[in-house]
């Protein structure tokens, strides 16, 4: 069905038939299992629900019928979204007997029978639609602007008493939908982080140039927290955005922006090099953050390491035959690959890899044929991009000979572990973990307390290393990081072999204070740049110990927040006797049964496993944080208020 035909009949009262019992069912399955829909009921379940609302209104402007989105935060955590678009469709849905609006807003996977035209293209990480946002809020209120009348209706927990309603005349057109989500789902939190939400709402400017995307914060009118988001220059933006952010120097004035089209698939792709030896490329499939990659960004890293390599074969620049590897003309490389596609494939469970298999060849020949004429016609960018990877490679050749020279001293104390490392007996690595442990009197209760069949301990220790700065070939020798690679046995970079991973879980275990926060900073930064598989292979975890014991007579409990020891404290002194309570400054302070017992027994330890998210936001901390620019440190402390605690910088 197309809106005209649903423009063609008029709203009538709603029938109670079975369709709609079987509406209500489908909206308490919603309630009933929300992370079957929503992955979380934590935070990040919570920001996803404005996600979904806004995702339609973002597939309007790719129609071309709206140029400006509003997201507002309203007191009491109310979020409040409108835009200019033609309007939700009002007329009668024929099977259903209810509005068309009322259907989206009811129906799982409503949002799929629209947009038949194959405009389609947003979509959030679930991407299940405003019928799924309705169930999870305590209250929902849409409003629709038709450019002749008004219509409005509310829901509770999904359900409705009225059916969709002209409220009044007007020459106005778009929709919006106010709506409270519902605390009995979000039991953690229903507080929204503005920072969260604007981040996101940046993104998808970026992503969709000349679309406006207001933002506003009305819960702090003192705070100034409001932003009208418009990039005309859109993904070359972006680049620019992360650049100034992290304190990098491009190493050319233009950034570089190329796209094509075939059929109904397009890609466009936005490129610089800066001054620095990492490496940004982040991959979106019709909006979606494509977090783990997938065939885009495999087609355009081919096509990227192939034309740096014809281009300076083609111009005689090459040193001698030997060919330029990936990790050559990455380093220093930001890019942005933005494709649209009609219908997504995602490789992986939680849709963040994009496996569509004729998307890798038409993205590897766009950039094949247009970076490529871009170099042509560029001559002296592309001198300093050539000159660049060249570095790059001798970096590389040099670190692979210190390796090598490194082995041959050790051969006498073959496969020679650190030190400092007390392995566990088990070797098949489904049972055994590594610990690495922040500080030597940590590692010391770590290695008592520990169970030594299966838990190896790592104490690191010595000066913290910079990684934004120092090549790969430093991270040998590295009196820190060494003793890590040398103990997982994978090595590093493109001589990476998980095959050789000696532990099945590796543990980060720090303190919950500024060095701590800075060691899990570094390690995961270090994970997500040389070990990348480790994480995505969801081996890496942080260890949760507790920030207090609370005390009264032999009963001890630990509690992990401050809202946790208050409840201790009211639950053990119930009857009047003395409660103590200890804080932990750090986990030296344990001694190893204590170690044992909170963060390490499998059986009773919460820990935390690490996402790629996680890892590339530590790698984004990092850079700001590492940087040689104060600037970019200082706006993201002023915004990060919680990491100015956290980080002694
Ligand atoms: C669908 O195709 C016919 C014309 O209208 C199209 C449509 O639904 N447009 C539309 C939906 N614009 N905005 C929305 C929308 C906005 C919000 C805030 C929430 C939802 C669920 C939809």
């Amino acid at each position: 069905m197309d809106r005209e035909e649903m423009l063609t009949q008029a709203p009538v009262e709603g029938e109670y038939d079975e369709n709609q019992i079987q509406v209500l069912e489908g909206l308490e399955a919603v309630r009933k299992r929300p992370g079957m829909y929503i992955g979380t009921t934590g935070s990040g379940g919570l920001h996803h629900l404005v996600y979904e609302i806004v995702d339609n209104s973002i597939d309007e402007a790719l129609a071309g019928y709206c140029d400006k989105i509003t997201v507002e935060i309203l007191e009491g955590d109310i979020i409040r979204v409108t835009d200019d678009g033609r309007g939700i469709p009002v007329g009668m849905h024929p099977k259903e007997k209810i509005s068309a609006a009322t259907v989206v807003f009811t129906v799982l996977h409503a949002g799929g029978k629209f947009g038949g035209g194959g405009y389609k293209v947003a979509g959030g990480l679930h991407g299940v639609g405003a019928s799924v946002v309705n169930a999870l809020s305590e209250w929902l209120e849409l409003t629709v602007w038709d450019g002749k009348h008004s219509y409005f209706q509310r829901f509770e927990r999904g359900k409705y008493d009225k059916e969709l309603a002209v409220t009044g005349d007007t020459d106005r057109h778009g929709t919006s939908v106010t709506f409270k989500p519902d605390a009995q789902i979000f039991e953690e939190t229903t507080v929204f982080d503005y920072e969260v939400l604007l981040k996101r709402m940046r993104e998808q400017a970026f992503l969709n140039a000349g679309l406006t995307i207001e933002i506003e914060d009305k819960r702090f009118p003192d705070e100034d927290r409001h932003e009208v988001l418009c990039y005309e220059g859109g993904i070359r933006q972006f680049i620019e955005h992360i650049h100034k952010t992290r304190g990098l120097d491009p190493i050319s004035d233009q950034v570089i922006y190329f796209n094509g089209k075939k059929g109904d698939n397009s890609v466009e792709i936005a490129m610089q090099y800066n001054n620095s030896y990492n490496e940004v490329i982040m991959s979106f499939a019709n909006n979606v953050h494509t977090i783990d990659g997938g065939v885009h960004e495999i087609g355009f890293r081919n096509a990227l390491t192939k034309v740096i390599n014809e281009y300076g074969k083609k111009f005689g620049l090459m040193k001698d035959d030997t060919k330029l590897m990936g990790e050559d003309v990455r380093e220093g490389l930001t890019a942005i690959i933005s494709v649209k596609l009609t219908d997504c494939q995602f490789e992986s469970q939680t849709k963040v890899k994009l496996g569509n298999p004729e998307i890798k060849p038409f993205v590897e020949q766009i950039v094949t044929d247009k970076l490529m004429d871009f170099l042509e016609e560029n001559p002296t960018v592309a001198q300093a991009i050539f000159e660049k990877s060249q570095d790059a490679q001798r970096a590389r050749e040099a670190a692979k000979k210190a390796r090598e020279t490194a082995r041959r001293k050790s051969a006498m104390e073959s496969a020679s572990l650190p030190g400092k490392l007390a392995d566990c007996s088990e070797r098949d690595i489904e049972f055994t973990e590594i610990y690495i442990v922040e500080g030597d009197s940590a590692g010391g209760s770590a290695k008592d307390g520990r169970d030594r069949r299966y838990q190896a301990i790592l104490p690191l220790w010595g000066k913290m290393l910079n990684v934004e700065r120092v090549r790969i070939d430093k991270v040998y020798g590295n009196d820190k990081l060494q003793p890590v690679v040398t103990a997982l046995g994978t090595s590093i970079g493109e001589d990476f072999d998980i095959t050789k991973l000696r532990y099945g879980k590796v543990i980060i275990m720090a303190d919950a204070d500024v060095d701590g926060c800075h060691i899990r900073t570094l390690l995961l930064t270090f994970f997500f740049r040389f070990m990348r598989p480790l994480i995505e292979n969801g081996n890496v975890y942080i260890a949760q110990p507790p920030l207090f014991r609370v005390t009264k007579g032999k009963t001890h409990k630990y509690a992990f927040s401050d809202e946790e020891r208050d409840q201790y404290i009211a639950e053990l002194s119930a009857n009047g006797a003395k409660v103590e309570v200890q804080r932990y400054k750090g986990l030296g302070e344990m001694d190893p049964e204590q170690l044992w017992e909170t963060t390490m027994d499998p059986e009773t330890r919460t820990m935390i496993k690490v996402t790629m998210e996680d890892a590339m936001k530590a790698d984004e901390i990092f850079s700001i944080l590492m940087g040689d620019k104060v600037q970019p440190r200082r706006e993201f402390i002023e915004t990060n208020a919680k990491y100015a605690v956290n980080l002694d910088v």
